[in-house]
């Protein structure tokens, strides 16, 4: 049967940006780019090709590429403090959580069914709800699968470590090129007080010398991966008092032993998640201790700061979830594999990253120019594409940039309560939003009212949409050129 006619809607639906579909519809790229490579210059042409298409492993990417989870190995052999797989929520993002778990048959048809609706996926991740390599037979049965049916989606894996020095070639042999493993310490006594026990060997071990043998499956994991040149990603869950100094030293020993890239994520803490340290009161680091640890760590290995810490079913851009719309009833019972929307995206995507690298690159050159020595922190209200393309009271996160002397640098996101829902905004929403901006100078987005804006200023935060639909960095060096009273600059960029 022949694929459907597909048209540059049918494609990306209202969710990616509006500039995107504008700029597909009158010719795509319209720089003198054209032609040009993707790749950035600081960039291993072999890494590129790895990681150009991962939301995860390149801050780049995560504009364009969307992940899935499906749900297939509730199992796990660690204890975490922070972690009640039980719990489960609708409108909760974090790891461990979900709506419903999938054995491999039933996670192929959701996969399939999300490849067919969702242009953008490129990544088929297995993040638990429990442990991949100790839920191990299930992780492998749904990969096979999926290598069967959708060749060219990418495979990640996401584990505590313990087992993973059991799996690494068979990962190697399935082609898995990017892993992630959470090291929350090096040292077994900081270890005791996160890991109350671990299963392992048969047998149950708890405090420190749980905490010794999970450092060293996690240190020995490591190792196996690079020795394979598989793309590694340390996630680190930053917890205040217990191990937020002593991630400087994880930070030390993951870079040596070849990690490409460490995730400092903060605690998420709550009593109503029925967690131990939900229960207990330990607290999670607010916005600006994350970023002041994750300063501190620049220049150790490389950091990645646009985690989402998603749902173990997630779907979609990172900082959205359409997890809800495939949920197991939403699937038809027989599915086929259909890659036209997929690689029409991709064609549609290639010539926009092109376009956006030279924008990129230009401003980033204005801002070093133009730089007094100030940086700014800038809340980018965003849905996708790298443009500034959200309105401020639909934005349920803001993006982080800071424009400083070295140029223009995304440090994280804070994500926020919906402001207008139906058309009129919340006062107590507001006062969320005003107190999760904290510490940002500007706040750029497609369309603000008069009301909001009015109260941002009184909390010392100015917000503008006059660069609505501007490439993010483009309306970033613009604004920092005028406050640097380079006017000129401010004028070409
Ligand atoms: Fe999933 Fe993790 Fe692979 Fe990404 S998530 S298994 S590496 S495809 Fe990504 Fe989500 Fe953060 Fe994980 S934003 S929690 S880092
Ligand atoms: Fe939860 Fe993962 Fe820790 Fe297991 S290893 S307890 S699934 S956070």
């Amino acid at each position: 049967m022949a694929a459907p006619a597909i048209s540059v809607e049918s494609l990306t639906g209202a969710r990616v940006s509006d500039q995107l579909l504008v700029s597909a519809k009158s010719g795509g790229c319209a720089s003198s780019s054209c032609g040009s490579s993707t790749r950035p210059d600081d960039v291993d042409p072999a890494i590129w090709d790895k990681i150009k298409d991962h939301p995860c492993f390149s801050e780049e990417a995560h504009h364009y590429f969307a992940r899935m989870h499906v749900a297939v190995a509730p199992a796990c052999n660690v204890q975490c403090n922070y972690c009640n797989r039980k719990y489960d929520c609708a409108n909760e993002s974090r790891p461990g959580v979900v709506s419903e778990k999938l054995t491999p048959h039933q996670a192929i048809r959701k996969v399939i069914a999300v490849a067919n609706e969702v242009p953008q996926l490129s990544v088929l991740g297995i993040a638990g709800p429990g442990d991949a390599c100790y839920d191990w037979e299930k992780t492998k049965a749904t990969f096979e699968r999926v290598v069967r049916e959708i060749p060219d989606l990418r495979l990640c894996v996401s584990t505590n470590g313990l087992a993973l020095p059991d799996h690494v070639d068979e990962l190697a042999d399935m082609n898995v090129d990017h892993v992630t493993i959470t090291i929350n310490m090096v040292d077994p006594e900081i270890g005791a007080k996160i890991y109350p026990w671990i299963f392992y060997d048969r047998r149950r071990y708890c405090g420190i010398e749980a905490a010794r043998i999970l450092h060293e499956r996690q240190m020995l994991g490591l190792e196996m991966l690079s020795a394979r040149g598989i793309l590694t990603k340390i996630n680190s869950v930053m917890i205040p008092g217990v191990n937020d100094q002593h991630l400087i030293e994880v930070n030390k020993w993951v870079r040596q032993r070849g990690a490409f890239l460490h995730n400092v994520m903060p605690l998420i803490s709550d009593p109503a998640h029925g967690t131990h340290y939900g229960l207990t009161g330990q607290r999670g680091p607010n916005a600006m201790e994350m970023k002041a640890l994750q300063d501190r760590l620049e220049g150790g290995a490389k950091l990645m700061r646009h985690c989402r810490q998603c749902r173990a079913d997630a779907v979609g851009l990172l900082g959205e979830d359409r997890g809800q719309e495939f949920t197991l009833g939403h699937i038809p019972g027989e599915l086929t594999y259909d890659a036209s929307k997929r690689e029409a995206y991709r064609e549609l995507v290639a010539d926009e990253r092109r376009d956006h690298l030279a924008a990129r690159t230009e401003a980033n050159g204005v801002v070093k120019i133009a730089s007094s020595g100030k940086s700014l922190l800038i809340g980018v209200a965003t849905k996708g594409g790298g443009r500034v393309n959200e309105h401020f009271g639909h934005a349920k996160e803001f993006q982080v940039y800071e424009a400083s002397a070295r140029g223009i640098k995304f440090v994280g996101h804070r994500k926020v309560e919906q402001y207008c829902l139906g058309g009129w905004g919340e006062k107590a929403i507001l006062d969320g939003v005003i107190a999760a901006l904290e510490g940002v100078d500007i706040v750029l987005c497609v369309k603000i009212g008069d009301c909001p804006k009015d109260q941002l200023a009184a909390a010392g935060i100015r917000a503008t949409d006059a660069y609505g639909h501007d490439y993010i960095e483009t309306a970033i060096s613009s604004i920092y050129a005028a406050e640097s009273g380079v006017q000129a600059l401010a004028a070409t960029a």
